[in-house]
């Protein structure tokens, strides 16, 4: 479809202005409300991705967004030098609601990430008494955890580490769902376990019954860590508050971002209880923003969405709902649809010749969402969607998969 000039000219401009880090879709969205994004010609689409989850609540969320003009005008940034009134509150909240008895907070995933790293390691020296500098954390083949040297040097995606290292050594990657291969990894250096419960970037990866189960029960026989990155996965997306849920276990750690703050600002969190949070002591870590007082009050309300519009359970009602519409879809170019709450994969053939030219092909009837690993088209939509427009944007996928 013709690119508008307006379109046209914001993104010759980016293009010559922006580094080159990126592909996007070429749309130019302008606006946001709930499941819904406008273009700056005026096309209104359903938001299929949800900014990978961070806008779980909706976009524009009138409540989220009230909390957060409210401190912009009272109070934005301290840095922890001094204490602010929105972060002891913010604390409480997330730790009643998640079941762990301490938070640190940190503003982007990856720094949540490279936080629990940290923990990892300082709790295999400081409590199980690994000799200095020989720490290991074992971690997935095909994992995604954000874009630092040293989490990109434990990817194993070719575009994440190209010519990025040398890379921070201490790390053991094994086959995602293969608990056979993590009980061989273990050893007495081993600290921690640490993986996406759900792989997003590498298709909404669904491992095999039991594997977490077996993670929490290898863990517990080496006495090291178990931490999942739910920075995706967790606060309502798979229809449990994490994704770890599914499965009855509890992990030592987990990170989570994106949807903690609905979308409006960077905020992320390393949650654990005191036997692993007490290895950080004063000084040895930190962030400028992290906890500040506008992420605070932007974060207390985005949960409170989360929990009083009742989004995880609607998620579990209604992922069963786009699972069976999913399944049910008439088309011979399905590989493969993986569905956990409102979250899918829906992988083509390779003869269907790839899910970009899909995700072109529904943005020209109004529905936007991204490929993954060629095959794969990923859906993730708000999770305030309703019934209808689930259906509504699988007719969608259907027509465009018929074509
Ligand atoms: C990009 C992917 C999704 C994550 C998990 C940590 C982070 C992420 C499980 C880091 C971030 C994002 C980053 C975004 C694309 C996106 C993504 F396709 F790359 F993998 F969501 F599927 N742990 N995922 O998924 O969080 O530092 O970005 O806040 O463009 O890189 P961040």
């Amino acid at each position: 479809m013709a690119i508008s000039t307006k379109s046209e000219a914001l993104i010759q401009q980016e293009n010559q202005f922006g580094a080159h880090n990126y592909h996007p879709l070429d749309v130019v969205c302008t606006k946001g409300e709930g499941v819904f994004l406008t273009d700056v010609d005026g096309k209104k689409y359903m938001d299929f991705l949800a900014a990978y989850s961070a806008v779980n609540q909706g976009h524009n969320h009138p409540k989220i967004g009230e909390a957060m003009i409210a401190q912009v005008k009272t109070l934005a940034l301290t840095s922890r030098a001094f204490r602010n009134d929105q972060f002891p509150p913010l604390l409480e909240k997330l730790c009643k609601l998640t079941g762990f008895q301490k938070a640190l907070m940190m503003n982007s995933g990856a720094e949540a990430v490279e936080t629990a790293l940290k923990a990892m390691r300082k709790w295999g020296y400081d409590k199980k008494g690994i000799e200095y500098g020989k720490a290991e954390i074992i971690v997935a083949d095909g994992n995604f955890h954000g874009r630092t040297t040293t989490i990109v040097g434990f990817s194993t995606d070719p575009d994440s580490t190209s010519k990025f290292g040398p890379f921070t050594p201490g790390f053991v990657i094994v086959p995602y769902g293969d608990l056979e291969a993590v009980k061989k990894a273990v050893n007495k250096n081993t600290c921690a376990i640490f993986m996406e419960p759900i792989q997003g970037e590498g298709g909404v990866i669904i491992p095999p019954k039991g594997f977490l189960k077996g993670l929490r029960e290898v863990a517990d026989q080496n006495h090291c860590l178990l931490v999942l990155d739910e920075i995706q996965s967790g606060l309502g997306r798979t229809g449990k508050l994490f994704a770890f849920e599914h499965e009855g276990i509890r992990p030592d750690g987990v990170t989570i971002g994106k949807a903690l703050s609905g979308g409006y600002y960077p905020v992320s969190a390393f949650l654990a209880d005191d036997e692993v949070m007490d290895v950080f002591t004063p000084g040895i870590h930190g962030s400028t923003y992290g906890g500040n007082p506008l992420a605070c009050a932007v974060a207390s309300a985005a949960l409170d969405v989360l929990v009083d519009e009742k989004l995880v359970e609607k998620t579990a009602e209604l992922g069963q709902h786009l699972e069976a519409r999913l399944k049910g879809m008439k088309t011979d170019k399905l590989k493969e649809v993986r569905v956990i709450g409102l979250w899918a994969g829906v992988q083509l053939k390779p003869e269907a010749g790839g899910a970009r030219k899909y995700c072109y092909l529904l943005k020209d009837r109004g529905m936007l969402c991204k490929d993954t690993h060629v095959d794969t088209i990923r859906l993730a939509p708000p999770l305030v969607i309703t019934r209808e427009q689930i259906d509504w944007a699988v007719d969608q996928l259907e027509a465009v998969l018929q074509a």
